[in-house]
């Protein structure tokens, strides 16, 4: 049973939360291992779509732990990076949408694993920050690496050499998040967000994740090349056969009207028949 880490399924959506409340849920070795473990156990045939939070309203996660990483030699400090970087490339490749919650500061590890998540959104007494060079270290769990590609290299240079926090709706201006909701509605939004997504065809959105992820990294020649196969992929599957069908039978559903009536009823509106057809629901015959 973890001791830092909640795992809550309503319906298709898995919420993960960052449970260290005292230490405004910073990043131990002992949350990472949790995470670590709590993300192999979700069974993600039946969960569509994770969010990660952090507990209470002060804080998302405010970094790695500052008191462990203080005594660290040379090699325990990689071999800390590298526990890091594990878990979080997990979140990053993980198979269904991860949506983080941000609710608080999110400093250090804590914008970084908010970066390693697909879409993020916070509430409005967000901090973000990578204050690493102001305690001696570089960022170490991504944050040279995702910040630099989220942001683009200026932006998450003045933040990493500055030390400089931000707050939410700078976040959103640069494009750090999606949106930013008054603290009480925040995690609502995400599970509203969250129930859109697992409303969709899922081996759609897993091979768009797949594909936005893995086709960022490369040329774009590779990168249409890495879609057309997972474009591909999803022909011949019951979602595509459902999903175009669904489309197909709703047009055949849809009210019948002659052509010579339609452009009789176009004239008077003085609009186009294709988009009386559309904004009618009328299907012409
Ligand atoms: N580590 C450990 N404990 C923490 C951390 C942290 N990062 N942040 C807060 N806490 C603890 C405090 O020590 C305090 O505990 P206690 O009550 O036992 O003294 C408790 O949380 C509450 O914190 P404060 O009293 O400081 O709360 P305030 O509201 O006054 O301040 C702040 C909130 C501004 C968030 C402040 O706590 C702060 O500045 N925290 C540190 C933020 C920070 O610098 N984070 C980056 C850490 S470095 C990092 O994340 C590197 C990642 C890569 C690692 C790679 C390793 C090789």
């Amino acid at each position: 049973m973890a001791e830092f880490i909640l795992y809550e399924q309503i319906d298709k959506v898995g919420i993960i939360t960052i449970n260290r409340e005292r230490a405004l849920n910073a990043l131990n070795s002992q949350v990472l291992d949790e995470l670590d473990a709590t993300l192999d156990a979700v069974n993600v045939d039946e969960v569509r779509c994770l969010i990660l939070t952090g507990a209470g309203e002060k804080s998302f996660v405010a970094g790695a732990d500052i008191g462990e990483m203080s005594t660290l030699s040379k090699q325990e400090g990689e071999a800390f990076g590298k526990k890091g970087n594990d878990v979080f490339l997990k979140i990053e490749k993980f198979p269904i949408p991860v949506i983080a919650a941000v609710n608080g500061f999110a400093l250090g590890g804590g914008c970084e694993i908010a970066m390693s998540c697909d879409i993020r959104i916070c509430s409005d007494n967000a901090m973000f920050g990578q204050p690493e060079v102001g305690l001696g270290i570089t960022p170490g769990f991504g944050g040279t690496q995702r910040l630099a590609r989220l942001v683009g290299a200026g932006m998450a240079k003045q933040m990493i050499f500055t030390a400089r926090n931000i707050k939410a709706d700078e976040a959103y201006r640069i494009g750090l998040v999606n949106a930013v909701y008054p603290q009480a509605e925040l995690l609502d939004a995400a599970k509203k967000m969250a129930e859109t997504i697992v409303r969709q065809a899922p081996i759609a959105v897993r091979n768009c994740k797949k594909a936005i992820n893995e086709g960022t990294q490369v040329s774009i020649d590779e990168g249409v090349a890495i879609e057309e196969k997972l474009f591909g992929d999803c022909f011949e599957s019951e979602d595509q056969r459902e999903g175009m069908g669904n489309f197909l039978k709703k047009k055949d559903d849809l009210p019948m009207i002659s052509l010579p009536l339609l452009q009789g009823y176009c004239s008077k509106l003085e609009t186009s028949t294709g988009d009386a057809e559309q904004s009618l629901g009328l299907k012409l015959v």
